[in-house]
């Protein structure tokens, strides 16, 4: 059986770009469904979260396959935020500005890649084979498959995530998102990870 891990904050610590009624609501009742209904699909196998959702994608069972990789995003989404907020730095730093040229750059194309994608999903910055990059992911789907891919930071693109308090404004959650919310402490131990140093996060 798999629990709802706490958020790693108060939930009023993300205001005002998130308030508390939003994490109320998208952690104690989104989040929280999504893994009752991992564990009344998959009750007490003892696999991890990241074996059941490549497992169910590989074999079609795409219920499955959709609320446990939304278990995993949802956790990962929870660490990619902080209420500290500052700028990244070092090796992380360091390879934004040789792919983008700048920090800048990268924020503008995240932000414009999350409100561009289309209905539901993710907007991820990753690690692959060293580089940095940003992707976007469709509904429950993960990046879990994706070899050589380390995430670093992620943004719910849901409009559950942003509704409360942006309204329609995607665009301006995630402007306020990449500005005050996006965890580079979390990230740049992603980062390091990526190129060998320590392991990258996983399901608690
Ligand atoms: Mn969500």
């Amino acid at each position: 059986m798999f629990e709802l891990p706490d958020l790693p904050y108060a939930y009023d610590a993300l205001e005002p770009t998130l308030s508390a009624a939003t994490l109320h609501l998208h952690h104690d009742k989104h989040h929280a469904r999504y893994v009752a209904v991992v564990n009344e699909l998959q009750p007490g196998t003892g696999a991890s979260l990241e074996r059941i959702v490549l497992e169910a994608s590989a074999n079609g069972q795409r219920k499955l396959a959709n609320n446990a990789g939304q278990v995993w995003n949802h956790s990962f989404f929870w660490a990619s935020m902080t209420s500290a907020f500052r700028a990244p730095s070092g090796r992380l730093f360091d390879a934004i500005q040789r792919d983008f040229g700048s920090l800048a750059a990268l924020g503008g194309e995240f932000k414009d890649a999350g409100a561009g994608h289309f209905g539901s999903g993710w907007v991820w910055l990753v690690a692959k084979e060293g580089a940095v990059a940003v992707v976007t992911t469709h509904d429950g789907d993960t990046l879990l498959a994706e070899s050589g891919v380390v995430p670093l930071l992620v943004c719910d693109v849901w409009e559950h995530a942003y509704y409360l308090d942006h309204r329609n404004d995607r665009a301006a959650f995630l402007d306020g998102w990449w500005a005050r919310l996006a965890n580079w402490a979390f990230a740049e131990r992603q980062f390091a990870a990526a190129l060998g140093d320590g392991a990258a996060w996983r399901f608690g």
